[in-house]
């Protein structure tokens, strides 16, 4: 398998800003295992110079895998589950800036939002959110930088928030927004998955600050940084959300 944007960018001398956004898009790409022939041969089409140009054809290309997949991506294929004894303790935090800045998020006023496409928008509290029927699993949290780790989160199957809330799950998106910024989203066949948790526990006890308290999704089919810690707003939309770490460059599928 050739490697055309590596060769690309070693054929051609870009400007700092150009490089930066193939950089961006080779990070998107990268899970992929990099661009086909057929892409290639599109490329070759434009001027390489012309960043404005290239990428346009690239993002196209991007969003047109991210389509593929999902159309590839039954919505049911399960994420291997552990025993309690696999699980890895003490988790591993992340997020982008450092523990000390974990936000303190205050129950007495925190509210989990809900908007979009719904019938009931009427804002969720914690309790209310613990009369739902809860499940637990044992996954394995997967971070692109290049760890994981193995833990134990219990809370609402999103797939029954949804239908509770009367959602239209005939939409594309399922977005979050975080207490601290972080926003991201997911396509709604994984939505519905019945491993994607809106988490409210971690090993048994209510989530710990760093990990997301009060409340988190915890999707065992995506990346790392598809599953949102202190989600405040939920919503249900046909246009693209994006999210934190999508909008720099990483593939906005990124799992199965
Ligand atoms: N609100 C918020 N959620 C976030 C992040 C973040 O910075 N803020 N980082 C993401 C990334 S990159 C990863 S790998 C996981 C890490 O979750 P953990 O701290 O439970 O290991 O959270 C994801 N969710
Ligand atoms: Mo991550």
């Amino acid at each position: 398998m050739i490697e055309p944007k590596k060769r690309a960018l070693q054929r051609i001398q870009l400007e700092p800003a150009q490089q930066l956004q193939l950089e961006n898009l080779q990070r998107r790409n990268f899970l992929r295992g990099g661009l086909t022939v057929g892409a290639m041969a599109m490329l070759s089409g434009c001027n390489l110079q012309d960043g404005d140009q290239v990428d346009k054809v690239l993002w196209a290309m991007s969003r047109w895998n991210d389509r593929v997949q999902a159309w590839l991506f039954s919505g049911q294929k399960l994420a291997p589950t552990f025993s309690k004894a696999q699980v890895n303790n003490p988790f591993r935090f992340n997020a982008f800036y450092s523990e000390d800045d974990v936000p303190e998020v205050d129950l007495s006023t925190w509210k989990l939002g809900v908007s979009g496409m719904v019938r009931d928008k009427a804002p969720w509290t914690l309790e209310k959110l613990r009369q739902l029927p809860q499940r637990t699993d044992i996954t394995r949290l997967i971070c692109v930088e290049g760890w994981s780790a193995i833990g134990e989160w219990g809370g609402v199957p999103l797939r029954s928030f949804l239908e509770h809330v009367g959602a239209d799950t005939s939409a594309k998106y399922v977005g979050f927004k975080c207490a601290d910024r972080y926003y991201s989203s997911l396509d709604m066949p994984t939505a519905l998955h019945p491993q994607t948790l809106l988490a409210l526990d971690f090993g048994e006890v209510a989530l710990p600050p760093d990990y997301g308290y009060p409340l988190r999704i915890r999707v065992p089919t995506k990346l790392g940084f598809k599953n949102p810690k202190h989600i405040v707003e939920l919503f249900v939309s046909n246009d693209y959300p994006g999210g934190y770490w999508e909008d720099q460059g990483y593939n906005w599928f990124s799992g199965i």
